[in-house]
């Protein structure tokens, strides 16, 4: 099969085109490099070394055999979008090219505006090049669990029947999203369903929760590693708590820290995007996973990671909880289905206890590095600050 993965350098692009590469496909990357870019001026960076992509490419065919192609540029320019959709006429598209940042859309109206017209923009490129060029192409599109919210209802995946003074459909489950970024692909999902609708692209949509880790396997053999960031803005909770842990900063928790999420390892999301792929929607099908392995509290995984912290590390691990930078709810019912990437067969690789003793071992490896940006983790983005023009 031949994958075009749109955002090749980012945190779940890179090890997907290993794991790719290693299962025999043929891999197309397109990137503008634009996390690199808005991560350094945050004044942080990854900390476990990441090569440029001429590099990345070298040793991915130094080790598998095979080499990936490669463009540099834009998505949210269809001209762009339509010339290596032209040349590379892929059979799967794999979206990952979005801003990724719930943080960095509540900066201000200039990050606000940059997210929604960047993230609709590409993924509208997108479908129309996939119409005009390559109209039985399976659409792979990262979308989030945050698009749901936290209703105090259970919820499906994507869509769920309804009744309504006495009548009943099947309707696409409400979104109630907390950010600028998490409603720009709300927005995206809403514009899939509607390329669907009118045009029959297969499509699935993954409402991926929070991905933890530094390695999958493909990372552990080649050592080609992915990019791990540890800032308020671009790092994410698990991942923050371990790096606060070595460090000897205090683990941020914030609010009442009752706030619910699904999580999954950067391996098991990397099994279920292949899983996808390799098991596509028929033509015309539009489908939804919601992609976790378990869900839990802020809580809970500050206690986690303050106890393996400590094994570890030898020394004390405080959790401190510091008043939440959000506007959302730190106490609430959540309770999110996931029986769909289960049937089509996933099977978690791991468990998260285990995982996060690999990853306070490989941070405190990269601790140097860590502490080149110890100035950019504690929080600073609050949203009911977020500026506009004045
Ligand atoms: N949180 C803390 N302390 C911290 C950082 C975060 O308590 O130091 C809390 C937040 O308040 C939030 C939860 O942890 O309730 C998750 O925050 P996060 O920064 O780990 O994740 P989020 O902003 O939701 O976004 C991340 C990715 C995004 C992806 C999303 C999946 O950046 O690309 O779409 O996870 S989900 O959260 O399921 O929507």
């Amino acid at each position: 099969m031949k994958v075009v993965i749109l955002g090749i350098d980012g945190y779940i692009g890179w090890p997907l085109a290993l794991r790719l590469l290693k299962e025999g496909h043929d891999v197309v990357g397109v990137d503008s490099f634009y996390t690199r870019a808005r991560v350094s001026e945050v004044g942080s960076g990854s900390i476990t070394p990441i090569k440029d992509m001429k590099d990345r490419i070298k040793d991915a065919s130094k080790f598998y055999g095979k080499t990936i192609g490669f463009y540099e540029g834009d998505i949210n320019d269809p001209d762009f979008v339509y010339m290596f959709m032209e040349r590379e006429k892929p059979d799967a598209i794999v979206h990952l090219a979005e801003q990724r940042s719930a943080p960095y859309s509540m900066i201000g109206l200039k990050q606000a505006r940059e997210t929604l017209i960047q993230n609709m923009g590409g993924t509208i490129n997108l479908v129309y090049a996939m119409k005009d060029i390559v109209p039985k192409a399976h659409l792979l599109k990262l979308g989030t669990m945050g698009e749901y919210g936290t209703p105090n209802i259970d919820i499906p995946e994507g869509f769920f029947e309804i009744e309504y003074r006495g009548r009943k459909d099947t309707l696409p489950f409400p979104k109630f999203a907390g950010s600028w970024y998490h409603w720009s692909k709300v927005h995206d999902t809403n514009n899939l369903m509607f390329a669907n609708r009118v045009w029959g692209l297969r499509i699935t949509d993954v409402m991926q929760g929070v991905v933890y880790g530094t390695g999958t396997k493909e990372i552990k053999e080649t050592e080609s590693y992915t990019r791990f960031d540890i800032d308020e803005v671009w790092g994410t909770a698990l991942n923050r708590f371990c790096v606060q842990a070595v460090l000897g900063m205090p683990v941020t928790a914030y609010g009442k820290g009752e706030q619910r999420r699904g999580f999954l390892s950067l391996e098991d999301s990397i099994s279920c995007l292949m899983l996808g792929l390799n098991k596509p929607p028929e033509i015309g099908e539009y489908r939804v996973y919601n992609q976790f392995d378990e869900h839990y509290s802020i809580n809970e995984l500050a206690a986690y990671v303050k106890e393996n912290g400590e094994k570890i590390l030898g020394r004390e691990v405080e959790i401190k909880h510091v008043e939440n930078p959000r506007v959302e709810k730190d106490q609430h019912y959540y309770n999110p289905e996931h029986k769909k990437l289960k049937e089509l067969g996933y099977k978690p690789s791991g468990n998260l206890r285990a995982e996060l003793e690999k990853i306070i071992e490989d941070v405190n490896r990269f601790r140097e590095n860590a502490i080149r940006f110890k100035d950019a983790v504690m929080p600073r983005t609050y949203w009911k600050e977020s500026r506009g023009l004045k």
